[in-house]
């Protein structure tokens, strides 16, 4: 074991060195998962600026990546990681949000920190590497570190209801700067499904809009009109449908400010004569 460790420590080094501006590495700026396609994390490097695991079964955050989304059809959920490097230990922890998206107030719903118990042979250890997740069979929602008392890499599913938010960590215990698969399962989705935002309005009026970046703090970019769109009237809706703000898109490359709303999810409709065109997006942070 030991030129692994060695190995180990010298990958280590190296990603400590090259350990800038790793996307997604903080609870306040994740991946937004708005499609339930397979996610493929190419490496996993660096811990943000934020360790958003104090108190969980994980402890400490590195080689981090945090996703977020949305529920849209209620029902069950699983997930199956598996890393890129075949032996790689992967832990995870999934928190629901309360209201106001805030990372703060996250609630863990799931921790999975089982993996190698030190000193036991390989295949006792086994089933606490590679693939890892939820599925519909478990009944735990926790395993501590180790490879003994039952531990097997999976946990309980969970169950969602419409427009509940969450967020999930996934950690690259063994640091090797390799990345991980992600692939979904059960019966919920997220939200905007394909169905609602493929609507035939927004294909025709506009096939390439998009906004950005999602979640969004300040300036939230409308990418995607074109000549002829510019001039279109918009008007923001909270996760309620309530009406928070209208306005209307200028020339170039239009953003705008949402600084002053709310936390929380948005839709926003560009309007032209009798259709509009929809996209939602995340407001978190800014303050
Ligand atoms: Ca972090
Ligand atoms: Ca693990
Ligand atoms: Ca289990």
């Amino acid at each position: 074991m030991k030129p692994f460790h060695l190995f180990s420590l010298i990958l280590a080094c190296l990603s400590f060195a090259a350990a800038t501006a790793q996307p997604h590495t903080d609870c306040d700026n994740p991946m937004l998962l708005t499609y339930m396609n397979p996610v493929t994390i190419d490496s996993t490097l660096g811990e943000g600026v934020a360790d958003d695991l104090t108190g969980t079964c994980l402890a400490q955050e590195f080689s981090s990546t945090w996703f977020s989304w949305q529920i849209e059809q209620p029902g069950t959920l699983t997930f199956v990681l598996t890393p890129l490097h075949e032996y790689d230990d992967l832990d995870f922890a999934v928190f629901r949000f309360n209201d106001n998206i805030l990372c703060q107030e996250k609630v863990l719903k799931r921790c999975m920190a089982a993996g190698e118990t030190v000193g036991a042979p390989f295949e006792q250890n086994l089933p606490c590497w590679g693939p890892t997740g939820l599925n519909l069979t478990e009944t735990d929602l926790e395993e501590q570190p180790g490879c003994s008392n039952g531990n097997n890499n999976f946990l309980k599913f969970l169950q969602c209801q419409a427009g509940e938010n969450y967020a999930m960590v996934v950690i690259n215990f063994s640091q090797t700067n390799q990345g991980f698969t992600l692939e979904w399962g059960g019966t919920a989705t997220f939200s905007p499904s394909p169905d609602s935002i493929n609507s035939p309005s927004l294909e025709r009026l506009a096939p390439k809009l998009s906004i950005a970046p999602n979640p969004s703090s300040g300036a939230l970019r409308v990418l995607g009109l074109n000549a002829a769109n510019e001039g279109f009237a918009y008007r923001i809706a909270d996760g309620c449908g309530r009406v928070v703000r209208t306005g209307k898109m200028t020339s170039g490359e239009p953003s705008l400010d949402v600084s002053n709303l709310t936390d929380g999810v948005y839709s926003i409709a560009f309007l032209m004569g009798e259709e509009q065109a929809v996209c939602r997006f995340v407001k978190l942070g800014g303050h």
